[in-house]
Formats: C-alpha cells, structure tokens, sequence
C-alpha cells in the first residue's frame, strides 16, 4: 500500500522538509518517491479538485502555488491511515501535539502539509504527482 505525501510551500520556506522525512522514515515507511517543484495552478486544482465548492478554494490554490513543495510517496503497512495519524488534524489548533502539524503549526490555511485521506485517493494523487511510477526500493544487500 502506498500513499500521497506533500511538504506544502510553508513547510518548504521553513526548513521542515528534513524533520517531516524523518517522522515517516523513521516509523519504518518506505520512500518510493521524492519530487521538488513548483506546482502550476492547474496541477493544483486537479489535486483538490474535490474542495472546488469549498470559499476556501481560491486561497488554498494561491497558497499552494506560492512556492515549491516536496511531493512524497511512502509505502507500507495501513500507511494511508498512519500517515494521517502522524500528520494530524486539519486544524492544527486540533492536532495532538505529537503529530506534525500539532508540533510544527497554528493555522488551518498554513498547515504544512498534505497526506491522501483515503486508499482511493492516494492512488489517484499518486498518479496525478507521479505519473511516471513509483521507484522501486528494495534493500539490496551489499557485499
Ligand atoms: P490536506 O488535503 O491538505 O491533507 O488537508 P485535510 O485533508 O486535512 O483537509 P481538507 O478538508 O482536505 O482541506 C484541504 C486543505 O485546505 C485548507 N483549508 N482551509 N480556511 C479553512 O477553513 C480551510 N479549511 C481547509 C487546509 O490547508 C487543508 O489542509
């Protein structure tokens, strides 16, 4: 099972890319993909093509295009569902403060970061970020 992971452009600017990896590699996922990019407005909109009705939708596309993000793909066990968990709720006044937006953040519209809420969505956003597939990382044992 893989999911959609992106370091949103506050996380970016902030120097967060490096201890929000770490939260996820260090629980035992594994990095099948790792893009840094400027998002255009139409990439944009198609990833949060379901929040289109949402008054918040022109200032989320404004947030998101204002800088690069990081895109990520983690596979393994349940991780669509713990990558949430790790991540926090959307409201980073909500989040446990263990999580990474409870630790990292205060505001609803600068919450550093995305994960795919459900099986079915990670695999369309990991088709809309990473068309090309996935990188296979299988340990190989050196000797
Ligand atoms: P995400 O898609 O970014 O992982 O966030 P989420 O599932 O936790 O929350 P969702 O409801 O999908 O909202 C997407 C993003 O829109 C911004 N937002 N702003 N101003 C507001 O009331 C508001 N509500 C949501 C947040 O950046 C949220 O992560």
């Amino acid at each position: 099972m893989a999911t959609e992971v992106m370091i949103k452009p506050d996380g970016v600017q902030r120097g967060l890319v490096a201890p929000i990896l770490e939260r996820f590699l260090s629980k035992g996922y594994t990095l099948r993909g790792l893009k840094f990019l400027n998002v255009s407005k139409e990439h944009a909109e198609r990833h949060y093509a379901d929040l289109s009705s949402k008054p918040f939708f022109g200032g989320l596309i404004e947030y998101i295009t204002s800088g690069p993000v990081v895109a990520i793909a983690l596979e393994g066990k349940c991780v669509v569902e713990q990558a949430r968990k790790i991540i926090g709720a959307t409201n980073p006044l909500a989040a446990d403060p263990g999580s990474i937006r409870g630790q990292f953040c205060i505001d609803i519209g600068r919450n550093i970061i995305h994960g795919s809420d459900t099986v079915e969505n990670a695999q369309k956003e990991l088709a809309l970020w990473f068309p090309e597939g996935l990188v296979d990382n299988t340990p190989v044992l050196y000797s």
